[in-house]
């Protein structure tokens, strides 16, 4: 059973207001010599992740294949590609020294990462004046001093995730368009979360197509948390509540929200996502996080869908995946500056640790190395 297994920490997100802690990752049964050494510890409490109840599917996680010891991976590791964007233009730049093909480079290098135009010059206007009047005279102070602006552009969102210790389930509703990555990142934090001792209950409101219940349930499975789901084409709205209101009834913490990325036509997914949101405040739990999810290859596509849906749902953060196969990670800068919502994570590949907190810092720092 649970209590008998052991647990090693690796490094990734967790939740409470510090936006960054500890994962513990079920060691696989057979644990591989490549694996790197980490401490151990024991999951104290498995009656808290084992809730039977005829409404929900209770996984006995003894029975199910844990992923092998991995360590969360990091931002500055995965995201090569903007990373290399940023490297050759500043390589190219240092190399010939300040000329009028410097702005020209800087400022395509900024719209290639998907910054947008209007963020873009607003960060370059300035640094073109410094180096007008002096201020700024080398390759090297330039770069300096955009990294100064960049980082001051992501300088003030709280980026915590909002869970309580006690009281009703909190609810976090996942929302976006289809294929960006909401079920993924689902599982990513209920492993997450799983692991810190947070029990989870994930609810499949995502009705539209038979396999996105499956899916969720695999990952209910692997993560061990207990999983709802309604009828295929039915009401999206009731299987969250059911969800709500099972995980009240077992004093299960955690109620992870799947939503449909796609109905018959688009206006009805935002009468539908509104619909949710009001049933799901009407249950016996807080919807303290609507994580929009936005897939970071798609840019500044993924800026007009965060318009969209934070029209429609009270987007509380935003989850910006994929960010390992893109180069337009700049977009974490678009949509923080023109709509105000903090991005608070970072999806760095399709495994169950492939989800950090967002590090502005880390971020920042990690393409101008
Ligand atoms: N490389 C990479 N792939 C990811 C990441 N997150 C999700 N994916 C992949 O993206 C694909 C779509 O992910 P889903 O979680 O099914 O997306 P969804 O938003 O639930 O899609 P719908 O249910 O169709 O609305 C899957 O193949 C995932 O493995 C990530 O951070 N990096
Ligand atoms: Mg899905």
């Amino acid at each position: 059973m649970l209590a008998s297994a052991s647990v090693n920490i690796a490094i990734a997100l967790g939740a409470s207001g510090t936006g960054v802690a500890l994962l513990v990752v079920l060691r696989s049964r057979s644990s591989r010599s490549h694996a790197p050494e980490v401490p151990t510890v024991a999951i104290e409490d498995e009656k808290t992740l084992a809730v039977p109840d005829a409404s929900v599917s209770v996984v006995d996680v003894s029975e199910v294949a844990t992923p092998d010891v991995v360590v969360a991976p990091s931002v500055r590791e995965k995201a090569g590609r903007t990373r290399s964007l940023f490297a050759s233009a500043f390589q190219s730049i240092r190399g010939r020294g300040i000329d009028s093909a410097t702005w020209d480079e800087l400022e395509e290098t900024l719209l290639l990462a998907d910054i947008g135009i209007g963020l873009a010059t607003r960060l370059l206007d300035p640094l073109r004046s410094a180096v007008k009047d002096g201020t700024l005279r080398s390759p090297d102070e330039v770069i300096a001093a955009l990294r100064d602006g960049m980082t001051a552009q992501l300088a003030t969102s709280d980026r915590s995730l909002h869970l309580d210790a006690v009281g009703s389930p909190n609810v976090w509703l996942f929302v976006g368009v289809n294929g960006v990555g909401k079920t993924t990142t689902i599982g990513k934090i209920a492993t997450a979360q799983a692991a810190l001792g947070t029990t989870v209950l994930m609810a499949a409101g995502d009705t539209f197509r038979a396999a996105a219940a499956e899916q969720l349930q695999v990952w209910a499975e692997r993560s061990g948390a207990a999983f709802v789901r309604g009828a295929e084409g039915g009401d999206p709205a009731s299987v969250i509540y059911d969800g709500i209101q099972s995980a009240a009834a077992k004093g299960i913490q955690l109620v992870l929200g799947d939503t449909a990325g796609r109905l018959q036509n688009k206006s009805n997914l935002m009468e539908e996502l509104k619909k949710v949101r009001r049933v799901a405040d009407k249950a016996t739990g807080v919807v303290n996080e609507v994580l929009l999810v936005i897939d970071a290859t798609t840019g500044q596509n993924g800026l007009a869908q965060a318009r969209e849906f934070a029209a429609a749902t009270d987007v509380t953060g935003i989850v910006l995946t994929k960010l390992d196969g893109s180069a337009k990670g700049g977009i974490v800068f678009a949509i923080e500056t023109e709509l105000g919502i903090p991005v608070k994570l970072v999806g760095l590949g399709e495994t169950a640790v492939d989800l950090v907190a967002f590090d502005p810092g880390e971020f920042v720092a990690a393409l101008f190395e």
